[in-house]
């Protein structure tokens, strides 16, 4: 039987059913699938923080806002090991490692491909976010055995243009047609609370529910609101339009890991396990995200273990 085609249409039906009727049709699709009583945990570090060239609306890291982060040199390889045996230790299973460039340049490459084998000798999952990738680029991160690459749509491709300028929506497509072809697990997902649409949430589903194969990694985000950046002060979103954004997104891309992203700093407990609930399973653990922070840790495992929730088992290569 061939993949379903989704359309927008198709896709809002099923986000704007009765709040109910939805989370329950999003966590029986979950538990055909997952067990859903567990997460997976990513710790994330900024290698390379500050002075981007791109004018993402929505980032504390771009040159052209003033938003009071000082531009750091790449990190070294201890600085990297410290914080991957940190993560390890809290509970993570893969460690992220992000870099505020519009793309890296094969000398950057280098330095990276020896921090990811860094973190894979400590027998963690490994993912990068580096901006746009060449072929070329993507295959020597593949033959490095790097897991997961994340380039994210951000939004849905009638809204994109509100949001950045300097790159298009294209440019971020075929980057993970790049990543995808080297054979490296594709995670891209998008923000919501940018001050978009219903429709242009499902439009971003849409997007990603149709890739051939689907993600194996989407990451929702909440907008983390920095003073300085374009949308600082955008209208807060209502949480049951984001737990809906997580629930339809459950139901398009039954198998995939929906990461309930940045912005948890921001929800409720509550609202937290309503994510979960609606199919949410996998999160950022660790104090920080990039730049702005992320829950306590000691929070967090207080919190899983309210829901009866256990982060998935560290992997052994
Ligand atoms: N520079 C690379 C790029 O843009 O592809 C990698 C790092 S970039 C910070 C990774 C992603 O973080 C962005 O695509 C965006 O989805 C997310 N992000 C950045 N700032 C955010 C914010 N203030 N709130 C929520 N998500 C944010
Ligand atoms: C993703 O979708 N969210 C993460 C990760 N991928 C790289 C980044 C969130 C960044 C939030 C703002 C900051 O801390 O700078
Ligand atoms: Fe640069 Fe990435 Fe931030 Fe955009 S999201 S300004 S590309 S660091």
């Amino acid at each position: 039987m061939s993949a379903p085609v989704w359309t927008v249409k198709d896709t809002l039906e099923i986000f704007s059913r009765p709040f109910n009727d939805l989370l329950f049709e999003a966590q029986s699709v979950h538990r055909q699938q997952h067990n859903p009583n567990a997460l997976q945990a990513s710790t994330l570090l900024s290698i390379k923080t500050g002075s981007c060239s791109e004018d993402c609306a929505y980032c504390p890291q771009s040159s052209l806002y003033d938003t009071g982060i000082e531009r750091e040199r790449l990190l070294s390889i201890e600085e990297v090991r410290t914080a991957a045996l940190n993560a390890k230790q809290q509970g993570a299973t893969r460690f992220c490692m992000g870099a505020a460039w519009r793309n890296p340049t094969d000398k950057d490459l280098d330095n990276v491909i020896d921090m990811i084998a860094e973190v894979q000798s400590h027998q963690l999952e490994t993912c990068v976010t580096l901006g746009m990738l060449t072929p070329r680029q993507a295959q020597r991160l593949a033959d490095v055995g790097l897991d997961y690459y994340n380039h994210n749509l951000d939004t849905s491709p009638e809204f994109y243009g509100e949001i950045i300028t300097t790159r298009d929506y294209q440019d971020r497509l075929d980057t993970l047609q790049n990543v995808r072809a080297a054979g490296i697990h594709v995670c891209s997902g998008g923000i919501l609370g940018m001050g978009e649409s219903r429709q242009a949430r499902a439009g971003l589903i849409v997007q990603l529910a149709n890739m051939q194969p689907q993600p194996e990694s989407v990451p929702i985000n909440l907008l983390v609101q920095v003073e300085g950046t374009p949308l600082f002060g955008t209208p807060e979103l209502d949480p049951i339009e984001f737990v809906r954004m997580i629930a339809t997104t459950r139901i398009l891309l039954p198998k995939t890991y929906i990461r309930l992203s940045a912005g948890r700093e921001s929800m409720n407990d509550a609202m937290q396990a309503l994510c979960f609930h609606a199919g949410a399973n996998s999160v950022f653990f660790g104090e920080k995200l990039l730049t702005t922070p992320n829950p306590d840790t000691e929070h967090d495992l207080q919190l899983f273990d309210r829901l009866g929730i256990s982060l998935e088992a560290q992997v052994n290569h």
